[in-house]
């Protein structure tokens, strides 16, 4: 962790509420970039901490087919930099002073690998524009955030993110868990046709900075044009006392809950640590 003091502006909370995302002042320094990126190595190696094994060993396991994208979800399992970074107070505390609120759990993590495609005609490193909250239906708010950070500086050239500016005004909208659509002008097509504004944003990070999106936010990225792996750690965050919505629609997560989920049951036990707590600060 970074010894950052920054605190939360007003203007900072302002432009998250106009434009659904704020990008941060660098949250890790260079040995700990250097660490997550090992910890990439590592964990796409299998080789993990722990005696544990991923949530999704099959995100882990195939052979990699070179310009596929990678994801793998809760990396804090199986990796003890990534843990650190995703449980993060100081992420913490911003997150919560940009939703206005006084607790932060983590909702899950994700490592993701872009593949440097250079000038190959190639979309299976796009990430399809979507809202994250379109996959979280299975809770009980949408006041969530996604903390994406990148492992080196991030641009257009590789295949940084994009975010479309007020989009999380909009509301949630069907049909939007289209991460793994990789066509993005078709996705484009269809979600612009609602007829609000579209204005594409890219959200330009320096190695250690990131980018903090709102659950309703549409964000996407197009190919990463170089040819080096673009790499990240994301943290997805929640509210304290954001509990479970019943038979809207599955996530892998309400698993984790026990085998009797009912009704409003907070996701708070140790599969969704308590990332920062104004009554501990
Ligand atoms: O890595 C990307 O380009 C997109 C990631 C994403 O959709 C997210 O972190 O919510």
């Amino acid at each position: 962790m970074l010894e950052t003091t920054y605190v939360i502006t007003e203007q900072d909370r302002k432009e998250f509420r106009e434009k659904g995302y704020w990008i941060s002042p660098k949250l890790l320094d260079d040995d700990q970039i250097a660490r997550l990126r090992k910890a990439h190595d590592r964990v796409w190696a299998g080789d993990y901490d722990g005696d544990g094994y991923p949530m999704h060993p099959q995100s882990v396991r195939p052979a990699y087919e070179e310009l596929k994208l990678r994801k793998l979800d809760n990396g804090w399992w199986v990796n003890d930099e990534v843990r650190q970074a995703v449980t993060d107070p100081v992420m913490g505390r911003w997150a919560a002073d940009l939703l206005e609120t006084d607790e932060i759990r983590l909702w899950h993590d994700q490592m993701i690998y872009k593949p440097g495609v250079g000038d190959r005609e190639t979309a299976a490193g796009n990430v399809g524009w979507h809202q994250d909250y379109g996959y979280w239906q299975a809770t009980d708010t949408t006041e969530m955030i996604t903390v994406w950070i990148a492992l080196q500086d991030t641009d257009l050239t590789n295949g940084g993110m994009m975010s479309i500016a007020g989009s999380h005004r909009w509301g949630l909208i069907p049909e939007s868990n289209s991460f793994f659509d990789q066509d993005m002008d078709s996705l484009k097509r269809k979600f612009s046709a609602l007829g609000h504004d579209w204005t594409e944003e890219p959200c330009l990070l320096k190695a250690g900075q990131a980018s903090f999106h709102h659950a309703l936010t549409f964000h996407g990225s197009g190919p990463n044009r170089t040819n080096e792996p673009r790499l990240s750690v994301v943290a997805h965050l929640m509210p304290g006392g954001t509990g479970y919505r019943p038979r809207v629609q599955h996530h892998d997560n309400v698993r984790l809950l026990g085998p009797r989920p009912y009704a409003g049951q907070p996701f708070d036990n140790a599969y969704f640590p308590l990332v920062y707590s104004r009554r501990n600060s």
